[in-house]
């Protein structure tokens, strides 16, 4: 179905394009996926997280975003994958089909919509949202930077004009707002936070603001291993995994910390492909590969939470 102009799975589609297939996906499968809209953008854009299971809202969930980061197109392009495989393998796959019986996923396929819409038409390798700064010409917040999670401790995210700026206070964001607003009111049945970045090739978990272990490091670990090994096995792409302070380098202010520490036992971040041949612009003809093999590790993740 690689039909020019149109949406597909082997390309990166802009906005409007991701726009019409959650309205599609939600017309093709009424009994499964619905569309919850949890706010809008500083540009006034709707921000859609797809409910996608059978389940009942009392049933284990796991929230997953995608495009936290403007830049990172392939992001955007794995949580339509997703959806796009459960629905398409439900009933058909045994493990997705057990998966979408007993629990239920709220996909963000793009958090950071204003910027995802800047890096399509005015500047690819936009990293941050497109708010505006006070006492500064530069443009924009970084939303992995704006959480409430050990905000204020470093410096070097105090810089309106750094791709890291934090911004003015935690949750100042609109984006942010309404994924924590979201989050804590769904925190009876999130059982699990996952985000999907690029690049890198790394499985990455709490913390990022400090160097201490989290109390069910062991549990972190052996899931990401495990994880990172079933990947591997579809096209023996290597990931590295651990916990992002002592891993990557030392982040205030993520989205993974924060969900870890309302209570969300259970988070992620995936690094995704490649290792820096194309960075940010990784081909469309690697997607689905890329794609394909992060599923991998997604089910078994989404399995380990159903078990425990
Ligand atoms: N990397 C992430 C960043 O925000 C990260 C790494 C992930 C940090 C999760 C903290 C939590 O810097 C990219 N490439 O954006
Ligand atoms: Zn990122």
């Amino acid at each position: 179905e690689d039909i020019p102009g149109r949406h597909s799975y082997a390309k990166y589609n802009n906005w409007d394009k991701i726009v019409a297939w959650t309205e599609k996906m939600v017309h093709k499968h009424p009994d499964m996926v619905s569309r919850i809209k949890i706010g809008t953008t500083v540009e006034d854009n709707p921000l859609y997280v797809l409910k996608v299971g059978k389940g009942d809202e009392r049933r284990k969930a796991i929230f997953m975003d995608c495009g936290i980061h403007a830049r990172e197109w392939i992001s955007p392009a794995f949580c339509q994958w997703f959806v796009y495989q459960a629905t398409k393998t439900y009933g058909k796959n045994k493990i997705m089909t057990k998966l979408l019986d007993r629990m239920n996923f709220y996909v963000l396929p793009v958090f950071n919509v204003d910027g995802y819409i800047w890096s399509w038409t005015q500047n690819r390798m936009w990293r941050k949202n497109r708010s505006k700064n006070q006492n500064s010409k530069c443009i924009g917040t970084d939303l992995n930077r704006n959480f409430n999670a050990s905000w204020n401790s470093f410096q070097n995210t105090k810089n309106p004009c750094a791709n890291i700026y934090r911004g003015p206070k935690p949750e100042s964001e609109k984006e942010t707002k309404a994924v924590t607003d979201f989050i804590r009111s769904h925190l009876k049945s999130i059982k699990a936070y996952i985000t999907f970045h690029s690049y890198s090739q790394m499985l990455l978990f709490p913390y990022g603001y400090t160097s201490k272990l989290p109390s069910n490091h062991e549990d972190l670990d052996k899931v990401a291993k495990i994880g990172t090994d079933v990947l591997a096995t579809r096209y023996e792409t290597r990931y590295i995994y651990g916990p992002i302070a002592s891993t990557y380098y030392p982040t205030s202010g993520s989205s993974l910390d924060w969900a870890y520490n309302v209570g969300i036992k259970h988070t992620f971040a995936f690094e995704l492909r490649d290792k820096g041949k194309y960075g940010f612009l990784l081909p469309e003809s690697l997607i689905k590969s890329t794609c394909k093999e992060t599923l991998l590790a997604v089910k078994f993740i989404a399995k380990y939470i159903l078990k425990h």
